[in-house]
C-alpha cells in the first residue's frame, strides 16, 4: 500500500507538471525551426542551412517525401555520429505526411542537423544548424 501511495504521489507530481499553470512546469520553446524532407530530391532537407536562436529549440519534422525520417542534432567538426560529437538527441521517426515535435535545449555554436535513418545521413540527409 506504501508502494502504491507513492507511485500515486508521483503520477500526480507528473500531471501537475503537465500544466502550464505551475511554477514547476517545463518552459515554452523560445524558438522553432522547420526540418522539411525534400519532396523533389531523395535524401535531402529542403535547406543547406538553418538558424536558430539559442535557448529551447522545438525541432518539426515535416515529411512530404517518399520514406521516413528523424532529425538528430549533433554538435561537431564533422557529421555525423563520430566519437566524440554531443548528441542532442533525435525526433521520432515519421513517414510519409507525418509532423513530429521534440524539443532540445541548444548553446550558441555550430551544429548539423541529420536524418538518423540508416543510410540517410550517409547519403546526404545532413544540414548545417547554425546557433546564435
Ligand atoms: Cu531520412
Amino acid at each position: 500500500m506504501r508502494r502504491g501511495g507513492c507511485f500515486l504521489c508521483l503520477v500526480l507530481a507528473f500531471v501537475g507538471c503537465a500544466g502550464n499553470g505551475g511554477g514547476h512546469a517545463a518552459p515554452l520553446p523560445t524558438s522553432s525551426i522547420a526540418f522539411v524532407a525534400d519532396r523533389n530530391t531523395p535524401l535531402r532537407w529542403t535547406k543547406k542551412t538553418y538558424r536558430t536562436e539559442a535557448g529551447r529549440v522545438q525541432h518539426r519534422v515535416i515529411d512530404p517525401s517518399q520514406g521516413p525520417h528523424s532529425v538528430g542534432v549533433e554538435k561537431s567538426q564533422k557529421c555525423c555520429k563520430q566519437r566524440g560529437d554531443k548528441q542532442f538527441g533525435t525526433s521520432k521517426t515519421v513517414s510519409t505526411g507525418e509532423t513530429t515535435r521534440t524539443v532540445v535545449e541548444l548553446s550558441p555554436g555550430r551544429h548539423w542537423a541529420y536524418c538518423g535513418v540508416d543510410g540517410h545521413w550517409q547519403g546526404g540527409m545532413v544540414s548545417r544548424l547554425i546557433v546564435k
